[in-house]
């Protein structure tokens, strides 16, 4: 019935050290606080004029009393002072095994930069249970990086690097802020912190690394002209390539002779390798034998290129292929021979 949080939920390693440290400061407030206040209202109270004529009386001194309100706070501070130095070192020192995660504040966003080189807006991937070090900078003004869930903050200062670690231990999708104010949308820079399972957290880097992969290939699938059959615009020259991945293609011909009406293949890795390498291997339905796509062998796309390409075509939503126009790249002064 009663939802009503105080704190935010824990969601790192360090929260409930951090939490306790501020429930233990404000306990003592609060008693300290509630302490003064009936001793205030008692003695009004007790000490009250009870008739016209009735005078103050004087004292002076009283060691126990001095004694004890110089050395009962002398301990508090001492033990709040001690308490805080170890949250403090362990929010400070990151272990020597995080992984590192790069985040910029810039008016107004989150950008966020892994080791892979991906990077990403208003969002952090992390993995569960493992220590992750963010390093932290401005593009202008200062803002503040808060997780308040995993209980740690640090500011981003242009001209410097800042740092903080935590280590997630709640899978799922936690808030994070700016907490300085930074201009008219500073409200609006927020974002979220995704917390994946190891086995999640390693798919995830491998479709970001596949996505690499994919820019590079968008780049060769220009170099190598494919785009001048292949582009978006028009069918004329060459099918559209687009969400071609695991679908099935109808076929003309197989190995140069034509096929049974209906046949068709699995669009995989190896079909779409064998399309570049040996075009006339397979010949898509409605196109003619040999194909008039140049075989593409070792000497125009190396292995490790292919694999960029393939991605390249994995990753093609509907029209996203790149219009013509970009693959009139060759220079025209150092422009090779037309035609072989
Ligand atoms: C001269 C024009 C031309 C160029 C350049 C060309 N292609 Fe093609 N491509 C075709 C034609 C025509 C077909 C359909 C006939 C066939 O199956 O070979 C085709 C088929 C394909 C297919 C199979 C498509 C399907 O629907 O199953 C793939 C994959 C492909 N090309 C990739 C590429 C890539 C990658 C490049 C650049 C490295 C490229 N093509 C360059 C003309 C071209
Ligand atoms: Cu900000």
């Amino acid at each position: 019935m009663w939802d009503f949080p105080i704190f935010p939920k824990q969601a790192s390693t360090v929260a409930s050290s951090v939490d306790n440290l501020t429930l233990f400061i404000l306990s003592y407030n609060v008693l300290i606080t509630a302490g003064v206040f009936v001793c205030l209202i008692f003695c009004a109270v007790y000490f009250r004029q009870r008739h016209k004529d009735e005078v103050g009386e004087q004292t002076h001194g009283g060691l126990l009393l001095e004694i004890s309100w110089a050395v009962i706070p002398t301990i508090i501070c001492l033990v709040t002072f001690w308490w805080g130095v170890k949250v403090y070192a362990e929010l400070v020192v990151p272990p020597a095994d995080a992984t590192d995660v790069y985040v910029v504040g810039r008016q107004w966003m989150w950008k966020t930069q892994y080791p892979t080189g991906h990077k990403e807006i208003n969002t952090l991937h992390v993995p569960l249970g493992k220590p992750v070090k963010l390093t932290i900078t401005s593009e202008d003004v200062l803002h503040s990086f808060w997780i308040p869930a995993f209980r740690v903050k640090a500011d981003a200062v242009p001209g410097r690097y800042t740092t903080l670690w935590f280590e997630a231990t709640v899978p799922g999708e936690h808030r994070l802020f700016c907490t300085e104010y930074c201009g008219t949308e500073h409200s609006r820079m927020i974002g979220k912190v995704v917390v994946h399972d190891e086995a999640d957290y390693q798919k995830w880097l491998t479709e970001e690394a596949e996505f690499g992969d994919a820019l590079q290939g968008r780049k060769l699938f220009t170099k190598l002209q494919c785009v001048t059959c292949h582009a978006g615009e028009s069918q004329a020259k060459a099918p559209i390539l687009e969400e071609l991945y695991m679908k099935r293609v109808p076929i003309g011909f197989d190995k140069g002779s034509p096929t049974a009406p209906g046949t068709s293949v699995l669009v995989d890795e190896n079909y779409l390798r064998e399309s570049i390498r040996y075009p006339s291997a397979k010949i898509v339905a409605g196109w003619q034998h040999p194909s008039i796509m140049p075989a593409y062998d070792e000497s125009l796309v190396s292995e490790d290129d292919l694999f960029q390409v393939i991605a390249y075509i994995k990753s093609l939503r509907r029209g996203q292929t790149p219009p013509r126009i970009e693959a009139t790249t060759q220079p025209r002064a150092l422009g090779a021979p037309q035609g072989k």
